[in-house]
């Protein structure tokens, strides 16, 4: 078990960095206290009562799943509390982007999963190191209600051959799925209890299956990048700075949402996603999904 992140400054320690790199992830780093991880999913299920049947551009989901930082001020807020970005400034330095905030949800004895794969497959970032996710529970991700698994050392290969299965199933955008057997022993099984986040690196293969349990499985995920990441597929990319200054331009940046899907944030989401598509999507038989 990973111990507490240092208490004077909120840093990993360097046994803990050390593992990360290592490894290609760390797990568990607590970072807020189970009561605050019970307010913000109180404000994520506000939302959900709230909004599911809004007249919104896209379908609720797909502003859950993607980009969640424009359009939702509570992601937002989790997306940037300092004790997160303490932890995050440990793998990637001083400045930070936030390229993604993600809610990956599966509900109580339902067949969702997510299929085996590298995240950065299809983003246009080629193999960075420069950019690291961090996965924060709000419910309890056990075995049982389909935690991620990580393979260790996976992170040290290039990108791998993936296949799109388009399963309704599956959580991602095209059911991208690695071409490689990934023995049962090989995968390290990441349960988290609420106010615990681990981290992964963009290249580390993981998945995870469905829930069995009698709750929900809710994480919120971030996908954090150095302003030093470049998008070389989509012809222009979207960042929200968390910290620090960004020196070299790569993204264009925005502010934070006001409130629940003002409308400014609704137009934004759909302009990161469109531009977004072209990596997304790149070599896609079909257009389904949150890129569609
Ligand atoms: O939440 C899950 O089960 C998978 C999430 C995932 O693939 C990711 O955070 O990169």
């Amino acid at each position: 078990m990973t111990p507490a992140v240092s208490a004077d400054t909120g840093a990993l320690s360097q046994a803990q960095t050390d593992r990360y790199w290592r490894d290609g992830f760390l797990f568990p780093v607590p970072v807020i206290s189970p009561q605050e991880a019970a307010g913000y999913r109180a404000q994520l299920e506000q939302m959900e009562a709230d909004w599911r049947e809004a007249d919104l551009p896209l379908p609720l989901g797909n502003y859950m799943r993607v980009n969640a930082q424009c359009v939702m001020p509570f992601a937002h807020d989790l997306a940037t509390r300092a004790d997160v970005l303490d932890v995050v400034e440990s793998i990637i330095g001083p400045d930070i982007l936030i390229y993604s905030a993600e809610f990956f949800i599966k509900n109580a004895h339902t067949e969702q999963f997510v299929s085996i794969h590298q995240d950065l497959t299809y983003w246009g970032m080629g193999t960075t190191s420069e950019m690291v996710t961090a996965w924060i529970a709000l419910s309890p991700a056990t075995v049982e209600s389909g935690c991620m698994e990580f393979v260790a050392g996976s992170h040290k290969s290039e990108i791998l051959p993936h296949a799109d299965t388009f399963d309704d199933r599956n959580l991602l955008s095209r059911g991208q799925e690695v071409q490689v057997d990934v023995p049962a022993e090989d995968r390290t099984p990441i349960v988290l209890q609420p106010g615990q986040m681990s981290l992964h690196h963009g290249l580390t293969i993981h998945g995870s299956g469905p829930n069995r349990s009698e709750d929900r499985r809710i994480g919120m995920v971030v996908r954090y990048i150095s302003p030093r990441v470049a998008q070389s597929e989509a012809d222009t990319d979207y960042a929200m700075i968390a910290r620090g200054v960004d020196r070299i331009g790569n993204f264009t940046h925005y502010g934070a949402p006001r409130r629940l899907f003002d409308p400014r944030g609704v137009a934004l989401f759909d302009e990161i996603r469109s531009a977004r598509a072209k990596a997304m999507m790149k070599g896609a038989a079909k257009r389904k999904g949150i890129y569609a």
